[in-house]
């Protein structure tokens, strides 16, 4: 029986490793762009590097290009994702490379994007740079998945948060019910994705700031998005006071032409949607238009009513239900629904990071 040769090395595994590392270092902050890591090797030593920008621009292999103090002619390249060939706000990374004369290419995964999927082979064997693909594959899809649905389906992720008491009571008024290290990890969940969908009543009740607030990542808070059909929101919260309000979108369904003007004046955003008839596909609407303003990834943070209409509509891709260690509260705000709802329709395990007496489990 004859084995099949792998067509990659243990060092072409190190570099696209070292690769994919790098790539993670910048997710949840180049906007709608994936975050790329790209490593360039020349005579077995590893002369430059880079990670898709903040923002999202410049991408990776630009990066790495400019860092390189020497010339990169003759060198192989490894990148996670096949480099762009279409001209998008910056210029295709295919044509760089192969100005630079790079030797070898190898990439992990096709780019999903429509504009460049799938280009990039036949571009570099017509300029006779030899090109290899797949290395890690497994691997790197799963940190791309986000990026892939969204990119396949034409709308967000979406993942939802809850947190409740122990007995499964959620609270209203701010009350703090989980520790300091699920607010960290819920956090970090703020930092990773692009907006917050949010509905007016949490706006209203719970005063909410809706930021990023870990140690000097306050700048990478996520875009927050308001569901508020009838145009309730109160305008005196603490979301509409500090300067961010570019940031803030509210949907909504209304003619109300006063509250529509005071909105603006705060510098918010409005997108009005058309589908009264249908108040069934109202949240799937509000999601493509989403996925149009280029966000694809999304974290709902509000209250029992929203939480369990996204459920009912299947629009959740993952979920994380954040439990305190005490028992508290009434039943009235029981979210036991929810919390069966989500142990029927998805996969759990516990998050595996240090929360003291609390607990995370992740719904997915
Ligand atoms: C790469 N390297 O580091 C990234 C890529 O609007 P643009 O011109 O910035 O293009 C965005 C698209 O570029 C994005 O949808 C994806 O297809 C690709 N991202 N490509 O070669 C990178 N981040
Ligand atoms: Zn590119």
């Amino acid at each position: 029986m004859s084995l099949k040769k792998d067509k990659f090395s243990k060092l072409d595994r190190f570099y696209m490793n070292l690769a994919k590392n790098l790539s993670k270092q910048n997710e949840g902050i180049t906007d709608e762009n994936p975050s790329v890591g790209c490593v360039i090797v020349k005579n077995k030593q590893i002369i430059s590097y880079g990670v898709t920008n903040e923002t999202g621009r410049p991408h990776a292999e630009t990066v790495a290009i400019n860092r390189s103090k020497q010339s990169i002619k003759g060198s192989t390249v490894y990148v996670t994702l096949e480099p762009c060939s279409h001209y998008g706000k910056t210029h295709p990374c295919t044509k760089s490379l192969s100005r630079s004369k790079v030797n070898k290419v190898i990439y992990s995964i096709e780019d999903p994007d429509e504009r460049t999927n799938n280009k990039a082979k036949s571009y570099f064997r017509s300029k006779n740079i030899k090109i290899l693909s797949g290395l890690m594959s497994n691997e790197i899809k799963q940190i791309y998945n986000k990026y892939i649905y969204s990119k396949k389906t034409k709308l967000p992720y979406v993942i939802g948060k809850i947190a409740c008491t122990k007995n499964y009571n959620i609270f209203y008024n701010n009350t703090k019910i989980t520790n300091s290290y699920s607010q960290a990890v819920s956090h970090l969940l703020r930092f990773k994705n692009q907006a917050i969908v949010t509905s007016y009543k949490t706006i209203n009740t719970d005063n909410p700031e809706l930021t990023c607030r870990l140690n000097g990542l306050k700048k990478f808070s996520p875009i927050i998005i308001i569901i508020d059909r009838k145009l309730k929101v109160n305008l005196n919260k603490r979301l509409f006071k500090n300067k961010k309000n570019n940031r803030v979108i509210i949907f909504h369904n209304s003619d109300n032409l006063k509250k529509i003007i005071k909105i603006k004046k705060k510098g918010v955003k409005l997108f009005k949607m058309k589908n009264k008839v249908n108040e069934n596909h109202f949240l799937k609407d509000i999601l493509k238009k989403i996925y149009s303003i280029n966000i694809y990834s999304l974290i709902v943070e509000c209250g029992k009513v929203l939480t369990e209409e996204f459920l009912k509509k299947k629009l959740f891709n993952e979920f994380y239900l954040f439990k305190g260690s005490y028992n508290q509260g009434s039943s009235k705000n029981s979210i036991l629904n929810i919390v069966k709802k989500l142990n029927k329709n998805f996969n759990k395990k516990m998050l595996d990071t240090y929360l003291k007496n609390d607990k995370i489990i992740k719904y997915y």
